[in-house]
């Protein structure tokens, strides 16, 4: 190991799960190591026998367990109002997409954004945020798509950020602006695909405002035909996409998203051998979303016994938003992707670290705990990394360290 400067912090005493592709424990598990910081950033990772003594900056952490800060991929963390009397009418027996089609649905929940000023979405996604900062989230993807128009697209992706300078959280924003159809567009969602190609993506993305778009691409949202016209017009500006693909049914979403090299395809139930192979062929990452599957009481499970054997990296996320999936738990989501999809719980802790950093285009940089890595690690009162999938709620976080800081 390198010479140590007097600033840099050891982390030292502790079992550390390491998540590291090759390493040759489940889980990269080893016994007695210890985490050099330097600044912001992992400068290595090291047996406690080849730790220096007498460096002043140094941590005991009592034998306990570490993992990588947790990455939540996919979520819809900024929106005003909930949908629980459209849950209660679900419950009755009307189906998502009849709500929809009534201009229930997301469209509720566009009205409800949009009639909410920047101050309330912040307060409301604070709390939400808080939720998932207390089970140990370091990075969370936060979408735009409940406001569909320039104004309200803007004013979400100005929450987003705006949570990522309160608190010690990354944040990746992701355009939404293609969730649905809004309904004053509902005549001709064509000419609102236009508004979105033409004025909405290109000036939010010059303002920075997001990394990359994604687009609804459903029966009850945008055809695969206008998928890829607004991929084209992502590809040309240099923006990543990414896609809500195969979730009610099979439109071929996954493999349109894979040929334009997308960051993932997200949800995917309905992925068929074509897609997986696309998604194989380009990287693309698969982000599962249990926690939709279970609120809409779907039947149909993700191929995932396919994605295993053809090598397709595999995201866990919480889809957290108020009509498919209340659930600001990523212990949960792990959970429910264990006993619904069949993950091995090794495979939901790879999807919300390594793969969930791959699925933001971050893998170079988060969700493992390895040397020239972001230093986001949580300190758990766990021995196993096994307990916080087995028992969702019970959240034995101990400490929380944000680059390089307790947070
Ligand atoms: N798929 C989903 O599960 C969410 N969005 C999407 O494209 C649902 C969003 C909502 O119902 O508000
Ligand atoms: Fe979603």
């Amino acid at each position: 190991m390198q010479q140590l400067h007097p600033d840099d912090v050891l982390w030292r005493n502790a079992r550390l799960a390491t998540m590291v592709t090759d390493a040759p424990e489940p889980y990269g598990l080893t016994e007695r190591s210890a985490i050099v910081v330097r600044g912001q950033a992992i400068l290595a990772v090291v047996p406690e026998s080849a730790l220096p003594s007498g460096h002043r900056n140094s941590v005991d952490l009592g034998g306990r367990l570490v993992t990588p800060g947790l990455i939540d991929c996919h979520t819809h963390l900024v929106f005003g109002g909930n949908r629980a009397a459209e849950w209660e009418q679900r419950l009755k027996g009307v189906s998502y997409q009849a709500i929809s089609a009534q201009g229930g649905g997301i469209n509720a929940t566009v009205t409800a954004t949009r009639n909410s000023s920047a101050e309330a979405l912040l307060q409301l996604a604070q709390q939400r945020l808080q939720r998932l900062m207390n089970e140990g989230v370091t990075t969370i993807e936060i979408k735009s798509g409940y406001g569909l128009n320039a104004e309200t697209e803007e004013k979400m992706l100005h929450v987003a950020r705006q949570l990522g300078l309160n608190n010690p959280i990354d944040i990746s924003p992701t355009l939404l602006a293609a969730h649905a159809v809004p309904v004053e567009y509902r005549q001709d969602p064509d000419a609102y695909l236009s508004l979105v190609c033409e004025e909405i993506m290109p000036s939010l993305w010059q303002k920075e405002f997001f990394e990359a778009v994604d687009v609804f691409c459903e029966n009850v949202g945008f055809t695969p035909a206008q998928a890829e016209r607004l991929f084209l017009a992502a590809t040309a500006l240099g923006i990543p996409v990414k896609g809500h693909v195969e979730q009610l049914s099979n439109l071929g979403g996954a493999a349109l998203v894979s040929r334009f090299n997308g960051l993932s395809a997200d949800h995917i139930e309905y992925l068929d051998e074509a897609g997986i192979q696309a998604m194989a062929q380009n990287g693309t990452v698969a982000v599962l979303l249990p926690g939709a599957f279970y609120f809409l009481q779907e039947r149909q499970r993700p191929p995932v016994e396919h994605l295993r054997k053809q090598g397709v990296p595999m995201a866990v996320a919480t889809d957290y938003n108020p009509g498919t999936s209340p659930f600001a738990s990523l212990h949960l989501a792990m959970n429910m992707a264990c006993v619904q999809f069949g993950l091995t719980p090794e495979e939901a802790w790879a999807g919300v670290t390594r793969h969930a950093a791959q699925a933001l285009g971050r893998g170079a940089t988060h969700g493992q705990l390895r040397a020239g890595y972001v230093a986001d690690f949580i300190v758990w009162d766990a021995d196993h990394p096994v307990e916080m999938v087995y028992e969702p709620g019970r959240n034995p976080l101990y400490q929380r360290i944000f680059r390089g800081e307790a947070a």
